[in-house]
Formats: structure tokens, C-alpha cells, sequence
């Protein structure tokens, strides 16, 4: 499956934020990840339903939106996105999972349900119609900067096998959370198409954002 790389927008710094945007542009990349943290469902906050928007209207790289919010499906309107988009909702957030899957794809979007490192696979069984992608969380949730959950790399590789057995080879599998160079590729041989990019590789102080896509790119080929 083609990869994807979704660099994480709130790991920017947000006084360069347009030139990160073009610089994306110019690399062509795939999607933008915008995390959204609503301090209830995980303890932080981050961007918001204006940022969106704001940034709509800025670019036309798809968004890859991540709702970390208690009750997504009651949400959902409060959120542009559109044909193109990615939008993601937590398994773990709602007793109404389906109801918000369908409503995403509704609109037009593609809609991946997410599950936090302590998630077992299986609660996907009645969604995979629902669904063109998975989130593997590979940390969790609420912040940027931290270290891989380790039994992560085996969920990837199971949740791919599973898929395919079950005949949903076109189902994506994203990966977000500590995708540095040497799990990005680990994660790649595991399964994963699309993979959220943050401090640990494209935001990574140690070179340009160019310099960083271009070494990500190589490894993901
Ligand atoms: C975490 C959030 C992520 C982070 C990303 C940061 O709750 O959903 O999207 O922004 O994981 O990347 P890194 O490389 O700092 O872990
Ligand atoms: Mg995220």
C-alpha cells in the first residue's frame, strides 16, 4: 500500500507555522495531522474547531483530523472537513462508535477509528465496513515527545494480517506516536501506510523540515 506521511501540526512552531505549511506543499505531502485534545477524554489541550477552519482555507493538502474528545458523534458539526479528509474518532470515547464512524463518512470524509495502545484489535469486528483506516495509537494519547509502547509493533503487524485475512486489504493503517527514522521503518515492515510525523522526525530540531522529509521518505520507500 502507497505510504503516507502526516506531519503532526502541533508540533510546529507557530511562529514559522506558513512557512512549515509551503514547505509541506513544496515536498508534497500527503495530509496534515491536527490533534484534537479536549482535556476530558486525555489531559491536554491542544487546536481547536477555528484552527480548522483557519486552515481550510490556507492549503489544500487533505487534513488528517484526530478527535482525542469525549463524544465525538455529538461534535462532528462543529468540525469543516470535507471530501479528502481524514477524521479519526477513539474507540474509547464514546459507547456510540458506529454512529460516529458513519456520520464522518457520511459527510464524505474518510473515517478511521483509533485505539489507544491498550486496545485489543478485536473491537473493529462489526466496524470494517465503517471504516477506511485504523489508528494505531503508539503512545498514548495527550502529548507529543513520548516513547514508544513497545507491544505496539506486534498490534500493527496482527491488525494487518487480520484485515487481510478478512478481506479488507484496502483498510489503512495509521501509526501515531514517537514515529522516529528507526520505527518508522519497523513500522512500515509491520503494516502501517500512514504515518504521523511529529518531534520525533519531521519536527526533529537536529535538521531542516526539507532535510527531515527527504530522510523519512528514504526510509519509508
Ligand atoms: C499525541 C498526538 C500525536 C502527537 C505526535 C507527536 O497524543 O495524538 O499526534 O502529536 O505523536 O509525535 P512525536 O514524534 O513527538 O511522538
Ligand atoms: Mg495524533
Amino acid at each position: 500500500m502507497k505510504k503516507k506521511i502526516s506531519p503532526s501540526v502541533m508540533c510546529a512552531d507557530f511562529f514559522e507555522f506558513e512557512k512549515s505549511i509551503r514547505t509541506f506543499e513544496a515536498n508534497n505531502i500527503d495530509l496534515l495531522h491536527i490533534d484534537i485534545m479536549d482535556g476530558g477524554f486525555v489531559p491536554n489541550y491542544t487546536l481547536g474547531t477555528d484552527f480548522v477552519k483557519a486552515l481550510k482555507r490556507k492549503t489544500n493538502i487533505p487534513l488528517d483530523i484526530h478527535l482525542m474528545i469525549e463524544r465525538p458523534e455529538n461534535k462532528l458539526d462543529w468540525f469543516e472537513f470535507g471530501e479528502n479528509d481524514y477524521v479519526s474518532v477513539h474507540y474509547e470515547s464514546t459507547p456510540h462508535i458506529h454512529k460516529a464512524l458513519t456520520a464522518i463518512k457520511g459527510r464524505g470524509a474518510k473515517s478511521m477509528v483509533a485505539l489507544n495502545p491498550g486496545t485489543p484489535i478485536n473491537v473493529i469486528e462489526n466496524l470494517l465496513d465503517d471504516i477506511d483506516a485504523v489508528l494505531v495509537m503508539t503512545v498514548n494519547p495527550g502529548f507529543a515527545g513520548q516513547r514508544l509502547v513497545g507491544s505496539t509493533l506486534k498490534k500493527i503487524k496482527r491488525l494487518r494480517e487480520y484485515l487481510d485475512k478478512e478481506g479488507y486489504e484496502n483498510i489503512e493503517i495509521e501509526v501515531d506516536g514517537n514515529v522516529s527514522f528507526e520505527n518508522a521503518k519497523l513500522m512500515r515492515e509491520a503494516g502501517a501506510s500512514i504515518f504521523v510525523a511529529g518531534t520525533s522526525s519531521v519536527f526533529s530540531k537536529e535538521a531542516t523540515i526539507d532535510e527531515n522529509i527527504d530522510k523519512l521518505n528514504k526510509i519509508l520507500e
